[in-house]
């Protein structure tokens, strides 16, 4: 047991308001929608009101999108458009503290994780795009690579504001505007996003935020006058719109879900194994497409290393997002607790071993205890299923072939993990996974100058590094 310290963060410095607007043409502005209540999953309570787009406010925000990219930011010398892009990075930066605050109120996660890793790589994105905004010649695509017209992106709530950077930066970079849907259940950073952009002086209709639910995104990657479509979200959903857009002629790239093995070797050093699986499944509350959510592990190693990771995950502290102690934070919404709790129920009914960590949970909100399935066999839903929260599942292997057939036993291949000692392994391993990143002893690790998608049904495209252009660039 532990005593909770005070939140030092107060949430004060979320500089939060009882309602935001819509971003549209340069200017905030009400939306035709019925508003959302954004909520705090740590709390309940409604954090804020925030207005909604109707189908006309999408037709106008993406006709903006189209004068802006035809008249101004498509024509703007790369050198001019990095200035602005350089200026969104910085500005990113200097409010970092209260943009860490408000996510961590908005989404859940512990606010170590929205200061230390979501604002910081936010503002890193726009400084890495910035970059390459006068130098498309060499994106590898041709000596005058040209801009698609009008992206329309649609974000989840799991990183609400990077996956807003993530979108918006590269676009930029490379003279496409934006249309952006930030998730129904955390709109608020990318609303604040939307400020910053209107303080960096973007010329109005280059970059448009709508809040909205799922109907306002399906309006949006319908219109006809949108070039490009990003979407990351539900393999579901990204499912149907790879539909929606067939036949249109829009470019297209999706970044869906993932169930990744993070592979452990006996040669491997366990404790250091033993951080990176907790890092790889509970880090954001395990609501990561790339999260290590099987943990395969040598049969010769795996009593040594269960017995190492229970010690280790009783450790975790669960609670209050803005306490600078907590380690998991809170689940984002009900909906995403009770998809959780009923693929927990079907391990157990399945027949795995479940262990939970022993911490006490908040009597309020939404939230998990680390949980361990051990026994795990490969049929198992939450062997095959994206659990997208604090659950572990373990299986075992006992050769290198046996390993690499077992992390491919799925239909998603976002990202694998592999620890071992020997430098030849990581090599021959990371040849055979057909995953899109593959992490050697460490998990996790994002950097603007890496490419970052899937294989199979985790989508495709990339995000991130000279790849990334890619998705926003025709010759
Ligand atoms: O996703 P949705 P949900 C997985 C994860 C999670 C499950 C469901 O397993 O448990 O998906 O989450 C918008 N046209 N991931 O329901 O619905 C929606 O408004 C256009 C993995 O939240 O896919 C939101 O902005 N847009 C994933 C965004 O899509 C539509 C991250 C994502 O929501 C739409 C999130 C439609 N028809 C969930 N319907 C990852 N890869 O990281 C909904 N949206």
């Amino acid at each position: 047991t532990w005593e909770y310290a005070p939140a030092p963060e107060s949430r004060d410095i979320a500089n939060l308001k009882p309602s935001y607007r819509m971003f549209l043409d340069g200017q905030f502005v009400e939306g035709g929608g019925e508003p959302l209540k954004s909520v705090n999953p740590a709390t309940e309570e409604v954090l804020a009101e925030v207005s909604t787009a109707a189908p006309s406010d999408v037709d106008k925000a993406v006709k903006a999108a189209r004068r802006a990219q035809d008249k101004v930011w498509g024509r703007m010398p790369g050198a001019e458009r990095a200035k602005y892009i350089y200026r969104i990075a910085r500005m990113i930066a200097e409010r970092a503290r209260e943009l860490a605050v408000l996510e961590s109120l908005d989404n859940g996660k512990p606010i170590r994780e929205s200061r230390d890793v979501d604002v910081p790589t936010a503002s890193a994105h726009f400084f890495y795009h910035a970059g390459w905004a006068d130098k498309l010649a060499y994106a590898g695509l041709g000596p005058d690579p040209k801009p698609l017209g009008v992206a329309g992106q649609v974000i989840p709530w799991n990183f609400p504001l990077l996956m807003a950077a993530w979108k918006i930066a590269p676009a930029l970079a490379c003279g496409n505007t934006v249309v952006l849907k930030p998730a129904e259940t955390t709109p608020l950073t990318a609303l604040v996003l939307a400020e910053i952009i209107q303080q960096a002086d973007l010329p109005p209709g280059v970059v448009n935020i709508l809040p909205g639910a799922g109907g306002v995104g399906a309006e949006l990657v319908n219109h006809a006058e949108v070039d490009k479509v990003a979407f990351t979200g539900s393999t579901e959903v990204g499912k149907l719109i790879q539909r929606s857009v067939a036949g249109t002629g829009k470019k297209l790239t999706l970044e869906l879900g993932g169930k990744a093995a993070n592979i452990v070797f006996d040669d491997a050093p366990l404790d250091q194994a033993v951080e990176g699986i907790v890092n790889g499944i509970f880090f954001n509350q395990g609501h990561v497409c790339c999260a290590g959510s099987r943990l395969l592990v040598q049969e010769s190693v795996a009593g040594e290393l269960l017995d190492k990771l229970r010690v280790r995950v009783a450790t975790l502290r669960v609670g209050d997002p803005l306490d600078k102690n907590t380690d998991v934070g809170a689940i984002n919404s009900r909906e995403q607790l009770t998809r959780i709790t009923d693929l927990v129920s079907a391990g157990e009914q399945e027949g795995a071993e479940k262990w939970v960590s022993p911490c006490p949970l908040p009597d309020k909100g939404f939230f998990v205890a680390p949980t361990v399935f051990s026994g795990v066999s490969q049929a198992m839903r939450i062997a095959r299923e994206e659990i997208f929260g604090p659950v572990l599942s373990v299986l075992t292997f006992r050769t290198p072939d046996e390993a690499i057939a077992k992390a491919n036993n799925t239909p998603y291949g976002l990202s694998a993990g592999i620890w071992t000692d020997k430098g030849s392994r990581i090599l021959w391993m990371a040849d055979r996974l057909r995953a899109g990143v593959v992490w050697a002893n460490t998990f996790n690790r994002f950097d603007p100058t890496a490419p970052f998608g899937g294989y199979q049904e985790s989508g495709f495209g990339r995000e991130g590094g000279r790849a990334g252009l890619e998705a926003y660039l025709d010759v």
